[in-house]
């Protein structure tokens, strides 16, 4: 531990050339989980890179050098910026060539927890992410005696080039849990054969499969770069208040996170402070953040375990009052299952947006029953997958069987964090009614891998335009069997969870499958934008627009303009 510190100062000493003005490069780097080591990309030598500290209110000066032989970028992700700074190639900037250095300019605005990682091809998959931590110009409204980055990631031994080759070869690749004619058999056991036929059926109506909770396995979960075995591990003295700020810099891989023997006092979301609420069990889905509070009193180790969502894989750390000490690490728990349950159970699904025209076999006799769900269109803003405890009501849902939903219940009858508990702490806007409403089907093919909007995938699609000054209310209708984590750059993500002004404000809102969720975004940054899922190869194989915001004040885009046309091209 001694060593990685002084090794962490020194790499603190080397990149910090004088306030706000900060050097990486981007790398070839060799990453060892302890179970595989792999050739991948870095930031300053290592994967993850180091971890920025900016201060709100400063003006950061990043100076970025291109060392690999491809095009790079770096997006700050969740941060208010110039669209010039953004990062994304092909819609901020042209990207970074091989030998380049580019100078990110822009000014801190926020403050909290965030991550930067490039945003091209998939070197993000391949290593090349960091953790941001903005200190406030204020005092923080909790207390805490220190703080960790907890950055998750899940390590494939494979490329991300050779896993979209491999998926879109054959989606389920990857997924060893999908179910086999002997499950099949296995279930007409359980359930009798009319049961299990009706919902085989009806999983090929919906042209996805069974059990593609996670469409990338095989991965090995990390925490800042440590494999569960290499058990990253952070200090404390008994009764200190430890602040965690969790980042999922996972390319596929939503995390159920406790710490037995813990509770949680979730603060922050996304960067936002959020009313304080006490989990013993939260999930992080792909690209959000959550900061929490914890407090051990004993002089002891404890667990921190991340488990994936579809229990093929976990992190795991550990918190103790000396280096070398572990705690009990608890067993995966069993993978759930989609089942109809998940389809139908989210009682009044607005069902409006959904064109059931182009599903194969819709007049067919044997698709599932719509007559005892509810169907009447009402529109609940959340549904209970994203919202762990809250289940739906089975009352008049005949496929609604043990609520063996999406979440799982957490651990020992614990409480789940829901999207739904999340209030802004201080809302970042006047509360106003939207001036239009968009809406966008989260569609895909999983059969042929293909992702994409309405139905549309990104080279095909044109960009959404938004109005500078307005108000814009999307309707994120999820037609898939896979949650996607939605990230909308440059301007917030006001979830809506009916809470008004306390909506809280996020970068990536979680759609799980079958359900309709609700944002809200004011348009208030000019220029041009990236939108998408941020699952790896769901952004690349199509789940991806441009957002061009028109009007709004020139002089922030010509200001920004120089500041690009600026750069250095030296190496
Ligand atoms: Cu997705």
């Amino acid at each position: 531990m001694k060593v990685l510190a002084l090794f962490v100062l020194a790499c603190l000493l080397s990149w910090t050339a004088q306030a706000g003005e900060y050097n990486l490069t981007v790398d070839r780097v060799m990453i060892d989980t302890g179970e595989f080591t792999k050739s991948g990309i870095g930031y300053n030598g290592s994967s993850p890179g180091p971890v920025l500290r900016f201060k709100e209110g400063e003006d950061v000066t990043i100076h970025v050098t291109n060392n690999l032989d491809v095009s790079t970028s770096i997006h700050w992700h969740g941060l208010v910026l110039p669209f010039q700074m953004d990062g994304v190639p092909g819609i901020s900037f042209d990207g970074i060539e091989p030998g380049e250095t580019f100078t990110y300019r822009f000014p801190i605005v926020q403050n909290g927890t965030y991550w930067f990682h490039s945003h091209s091809g998939f070197q993000e998959p391949d290593g090349a992410y960091g953790a941001i931590i903005i200190e406030p110009e204020g005092r923080e409204p909790f207390r805490f005696d220190r703080e960790y980055v907890v950055q998750l990631t899940d390590k494939h031994p494979h490329s991300g080039d050779r896993i979209l080759r491999n998926l879109k070869m054959s989606a389920d690749y990857y997924n060893r849990q999908q179910q086999t004619v002997g499950d099949f058999f296995s279930d007409v056991a359980d359930q009798g054969f009319w049961s299990t036929l009706q919902d085989r059926l009806m999983w090929g109506d919906m042209r996805m499969m069974k059990a593609d909770i996670e469409d990338v396995q095989g991965f090995v979960g990390l925490i800042n770069g440590q494999s569960p075995e290499q058990n990253w591990t952070g200090l404390f003295e008994p009764g200190e208040r430890i602040r965690l700020r969790f980042i999922n810099s996972s390319a596929m891989t939503y995390f159920d996170v406790r710490i037995p023997g813990l509770e949680m006092t979730v603060v922050e979301a996304d960067g936002n402070y959020v009313q304080p609420v006490t989990v013993d069990e939260f999930r992080i889905g792909v690209a959000e953040t959550y900061d929490v509070i914890v407090r051990p009193r004993e002089d002891r180790a404890y667990t921190i375990f991340a488990e994936s969502m579809g229990r093929s894989g976990y992190a795991r750390g550990t918190l103790a009052t000396a280096a070398g000490m572990s705690a009990e690490v608890p067993e995966l728990r069993p993978a759930p299952l989609l089942t109809m349950a998940d389809m139908g159970g989210h009682s009044g699904m607005d069902h409006s947006g959904m064109d059931h025209g182009d599903m194969p076999g819709n007049d067919s006799s044997m698709t599932m029953d719509h007559s005892g769900m509810d169907m009447s269109g009402s529109t609940m803003v959340m549904d209970h997958a994203a919202m762990g405890h809250a289940m739906p009501e089975a009352d008049d849902n005949p496929f609604y069987a043990d609520g063996s939903g999406l979440i799982p219940e957490a651990a020992d009858g614990g409480r789940f964090l829901a999207y739904t508990d999340l209030r802004a702490q201080r809302p970042l806007y006047e509360e106003r009614e939207p001036t239009r409403e968009i809406e966008l089907r989260l569609t895909g093919n999983m059969e042929r891998y293909v992702w994409s909007i309405n139905g549309v995938k990104y080279e095909d699609a044109d960009p959404i335009r938004l109005q500078y000054g307005e108000r814009v209310r999307f309707k994120f209708v999820n037609e898939t069997m896979m949650t996607h984590p939605m990230h909308l750059h440059g301007m917030w993500s006001i979830l809506d969870v009916g809470q008004g002004k306390w909506n809280p404000i996020k970068h990536v809102i979680s759609v799980a499958p079958a359900t309709t969720v609700y944002m809200e975004t004011e348009v208030d940054a000019p220029g041009e934008w990236a939108f998408h899922c941020h699952l790896s190869y769901h952004a690349a194989s199509g789940m991806f627009r441009k957002v061009i915001v028109e009007g709004g004040p020139d002089s922030v885009a010509d200001g920004e303009a120089e500041a690009v046309d600026g750069q250095e091209g030296e190496a």
